[in-house]
């Protein structure tokens, strides 16, 4: 260690003197105006108040990025800022010999992650957790770190040989607007809502231009659709946005082979008249051609989209007797809708209105009409069912057309973008779901830094007050603990397959988790529901369909149907089943769901917090000034809500008053060894475990680096394994004795 202290001897006591006027005027600060605090820790005193005095003063000189200790608070403009993501402020940030420097960024997080994947010494997976509620730029922040990637990252070569073959950043780039047109839709909180969470794996290469990573590919993981959208939206929100591209974007050519005239009314596709930037249906198939989704592949998929459209259609009559199936209302809906299916006529409606189901020891068939409502189901489970095995395809062929071959990356960044933190008039399993996800990002970055932060100061025998914190973990044991948990009896109602009210599952939940401090109070409301107080607030959810949501049961005629189908890509996303095995629905109590969607949801989230816990994690908290999305509008209360629910306040605390600067022994070497003719020279020690003898270590650098400039030597100390405050004791023994 000492070696590299007195081996460096370039720089001059002049430049260590600036470095060193540079920093204290930094850390130690002046009167600075408000707007121009870069970083929160500086605000004083440390509160609520003070903290969105410095952001909202910062807001109305149109300043978005703020540093928080460990995280970057990003507020949402809400009107364009092309300046602030030019490829040349990225490439600035990327060329800074310390970006840190430079004004609060996101692309300071995509260098600072850019810059520890490339270290010589121990690269190390990064991951990007960017978090906020719905409508506060989660999808915007990784859009735009994805392209700072693809510009400091970018690959020399090119795949020139084929027509519409691009660069790998390139098509990385391009799964983005077709992601967005199959997976976001426009919400109450937000227009360009993401529908599904999404984690991508920036894959990078350093073995053949070491220090110079390359892109070589990505892979995307998707995590819960909102299926249910397609086939039933809240009358103040939309589809998916494909579905109004398609009809206002198809030419006319298309739009006969689709059949869809100029102002077709579907009841799927509520507020057509709302434009939206979104809308544009050109960006999608610019966008799918580049990532190898071909003009006739492309037709398929619009065609069957279109069929969706004209299934919606379709209203059913109750007969007036049990015995004889209900009446479709339009003819033509079905007709139009299995043509562009490629379905046969008859089977389809056939499927829609009688269910068969196996009984008795010889198995045998029965075929029963369904009741109007179950037509109803049925139709929307078809749509749902198509919809999400057609997106998980989507990933599928945009991950075969970006993922790199294994041997030829390394190290990966990962950027996480899942829905945020959602709270309706009316909340259904969905945003149980989103909102279970968005707890279990809070519960990792509470554990990894507010808990682990500190615990580690405490066994390093580090002065240290402890700062308390709201640590999520109890309404992550009300959603999801054992023995019981929301998530559990609503699982049990499912296995029990009994016939059982959204009264009784309301009840269930009041009284088994009743000593739960999270679980709200429940009064006044005329629907059975139960109110969850999350961090981010409190939501109040309806168990009206809630165990049946759970179950998501897939009538095994609907999949059969759709095998027989003609068409080419309802062929892959519905293969035949090889064992033609028969598929009737058995009867009654005697089949039981194995994964419901809660237990599938909890297993990737599982999954995904194994691979964030193997990185180092970064932490954007993009904040939304106001509901309305309008610019300049800065509404105190609301924001308070969000400051106040992400912990920023301890997260300021304890950055400020702890060691939040993690410098390499060897970085601190270099930038203040030339201070050290500053101090006189010490005696060998002869404990000192290092050769180098007869110099000083320049103690009281050391000593205002650790109390006034807190960097901790600890992680990325030379001598692994060693504490920082070990990594102290040794430099002190040496330079005092
Ligand atoms: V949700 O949880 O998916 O519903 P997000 O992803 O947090 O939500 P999104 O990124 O979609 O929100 O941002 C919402 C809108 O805010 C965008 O459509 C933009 O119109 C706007 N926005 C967000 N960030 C920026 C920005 N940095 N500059 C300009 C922005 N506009
Ligand atoms: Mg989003």
């Amino acid at each position: 260690m000492l070696q590299q202290v007195n081996g460096h001897s370039s720089g001059s006591d002049a430049q260590g003197r600036e470095s060193l006027r540079e920093d204290l005027q930094e850390f130690l600060g002046g009167e600075v105006p408000l707007h121009q605090l870069d970083d929160l820790t500086k605000v004083n005193p440390v509160t609520l108040e003070t903290v969105l005095r410095c952001l909202q003063a910062r807001y109305t000189a149109d300043t978005f990025y703020t540093n928080a200790g460990c995280t970057l608070v990003a507020l949402n403009p809400f009107k364009p800022v092309p300046q602030l993501y030019s490829p040349e402020l990225m490439r600035e940030y990327h060329a800074a010999p310390q970006p840190q420097k430079l004004k609060p960024h996101i692309f300071t997080v995509g260098e600072q992650t850019y810059r520890n994947v490339r270290s010589l010494i121990e690269p190390v997976n990064q991951s990007i957790v960017v978090s906020g509620e719905s409508g506060a730029g989660k999808t915007w922040t990784s859009r735009c770190l994805m392209k700072f990637y693809a510009v400091v990252a970018a690959s020399p070569t090119s795949w020139e040989s084929h027509k519409i073959a691009e660069r790998i950043e390139q098509r990385i780039l391009n799964s983005n607007p077709v992601m967005e047109a199959f997976g976001n839709a426009c919400t109450l909180r937000n227009n360009n809502s993401s529908r599904f969470g999404k984690f991508i794996q920036l894959q990078l290469n350093s073995l053949l231009v070491p220090r110079d990573h390359q892109m070589t590919g990505a892979a995307i993981q998707t995590y819960l659709l909102e299926k249910t959208r397609v086939a039933c939206q809240d009358s103040t929100e939309r589809n998916f946005h494909i579905f109004y591209q398609i009809c206002k974007g198809a030419s006319a050519d298309e739009r006969l082979q689709w059949h869809l005239p100029e102002g077709a009314a579907f009841s799927w596709l509520p507020n057509p008249e709302r434009t939206l930037e979104e809308d544009c249906f050109e960006v999608t198939r610019e966008a799918m051609l580049h990532l190898g989704i071909d003009a006739p592949t492309q037709n398929n998929i619009f065609q069957a989209l279109a069929g969706l459209l004209h299934l919606g259609n379709i209203r059913f009559a109750d007969s007036g007797d049990e015995a004889q199936p209900c009446r479709p209302m339009d003819d033509g809906a079905v007709r139009t809708s299995a043509l562009l299916l490629r379905l046969p006529e008859d089977p389809l409606l056939e499927t829609l209105r009688i269910r068969t189901i196996r009984a008795g020891r010889q198995q045998q068939v029965f075929r029963k009409p369904c009741s109007q409502a179950e037509c109803d189901t049925r139709r929307d489970c078809l749509a749902k069912l198509v919809y999400a095995r057609l997106f998980d395809w989507l990933v599928s062929v945009i991950n075969s057309s970006v993922c790199a071959d294994p041997a030829s990356w390394t190290t990966f960044i990962g950027l996480l973008d899942v829905y945020g933190f959602e709270s309706f008039p009316h909340n259904s399993l969905e945003q149980l779901c989103i909102n279970y996800a968005n707890e279990k990002l809070q519960q990792h970055f509470v554990a990894h830094y507010l808990r682990a932060q500190q615990e580690e100061y405490a066994v390093e025998g580090l002065e240290w007050s402890f700062v308390n914190y709201q640590d999520n973990q109890t309404c992550l044991d009300l959603i999801e603990g054992s023995p019981i948990s929301i998530c559990s009896l609503i699982n049990e109602e499912c296995r029990l397959n009994r016939p059982s009210s959204a009264a009784q599952l309301q009840t269930r939940i009041e009284s088994a988790l009743a000593g739960s401090p999270c679980l709200g109070h429940n009064k006044l409301s005329p629907e059975p529901s139960f109110v969850v107080l999350h961090y981010a607030g409190s939501v109040r959810y309806h168990t009206v369909g809630l165990v049946e949501k759970n179950k998501d049961p897939i009538p095994p005629e609907l999949t059969r149907l759709l095998q027989q189908s003609q068409d080419t890509l309802l062929k892959v996303l519905f293969p035949a089943d090889p064992e033609e095995k028969s598929q009737e629905e058995p009867s009654g109590q005697s089949r039981a769901p194995v994964l419901t969607v809660v237990s599938k949801f909890k297993a990737s989230l599982e999954q995904l917090l194994q691979v964030l816990q193997a990185t180092t994690p970064h932490y954007i908290r993009c904040i939304k000034p106001n509901s309305q999305g309008r610019a300049q509008a800065l509404h105190r209360e609301e924001v308070l809500n969000q400051l106040e629910a992400c912990g920023l306040v301890e997260t300021i605390h304890i950055s400020a008053a702890g060691f939040p600067i993690r410098v390499s022994h060897r970085t601190f070497v270099e930038r203040y060894a030339s201070l050290r003719r500053l101090h006189p020279r010490a005696p060998p020690d002869p404990h000192s475990p290092s050769p180098d003898e007869g110099h000083s270590a320049p103690w009281a650098l050391v000593d205002f680096a650790v109390s006034r400039l807190r960097i901790s030597f600890g992680s990325l100390c030379p001598q692994r394994g060693t504490g920082q405050l070990e990594v102290v004791r040794a430099l002190r023994r040496v330079s005092t004795c």
